[in-house]
């Protein structure tokens, strides 16, 4: 008798947030709980979580593109299949939070990521002077924009860790599971030949 293969079931992750918000730095943490020295993302990188949901073993993949201007405009080809997106906030960047805002928006009128849940990290949380999370809140106007969507505000910072563990057991209790599974690494390959044939970053 053949021997059953357990299917996982997985959900892709979308990180994005402007360039030096600390996506690849969050991800690293996240993946290896290092602290690693990270340059600007040019393309993306794509590393698999795994957790436990609702008692069964689920596989995140987490998409962390690059948030350099002229990256943001591949930003749509990441949206397919997105159950969560994880939208990162250098808290300390107060020059830059309106273009930061501006591009979340822009992000959450997306067709493809209608309804899908929204985890907003306050990163750099380490850094003096910081935004806290009730002025990234009230700053983001994030009732209003998300009255259609779950959402969440996280304090973190992805240098010391502080807040990173909670920031990913939030995304697990948000994400929605997708009702059929598949093999976690054919489904990684064919999203990167996706990106690959389309519009490469
Ligand atoms: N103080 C502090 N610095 C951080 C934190 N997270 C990231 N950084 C630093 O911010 C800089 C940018 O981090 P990255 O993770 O490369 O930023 P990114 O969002 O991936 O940037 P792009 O790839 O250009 O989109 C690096 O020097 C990190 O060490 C944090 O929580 N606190
Ligand atoms: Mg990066």
């Amino acid at each position: 008798m053949g021997q059953l293969v357990s299917k996982q079931p997985q959900v892709q992750v979308l990180l994005l947030g402007l360039d030096n918000a600390g996506k690849s730095t969050l991800l690293y943490k996240l993946k290896h709980n290092v602290c690693v020295s990270t340059v600007p993302t040019i393309g993306f990188n794509v590393e698999m979580l795994e957790a436990k949901k609702k008692g069964k073993n689920i596989a995140l993949n987490f998409w962390d593109v690059g948030g350099q201007g002229k990256m943001r405009e591949h930003w749509p080809n990441f949206h397919q299949d997105t159950s969560a997106i994880v939208f990162v906030v250098d808290s300390s960047d107060r020059e830059r939070l309106k273009e930061a805002q501006s591009e979340l928006e822009n992000t959450l009128r997306s067709d493809q990521l209608r309804g899908r849940p929204l985890i907003l990290l306050a990163n750099k949380q380490d850094v003096n002077d910081a935004l806290t999370v009730t002025e990234i809140k009230d700053r983001f106007n994030l009732r209003k924009t998300c009255s259609d969507r779950d959402w969440f505000v996280q304090p973190c910072s992805a240098a010391t860790g502080v807040g990173v563990e909670e920031a990913f057991r939030q995304i697990v209790q948000m994400v929605k599971l997708p009702s059929d599974s598949g093999a976690v690494k054919e489904n990684i390959k064919e999203k990167v030949h996706y990106l690959r044939t389309s519009r490469k970053p």
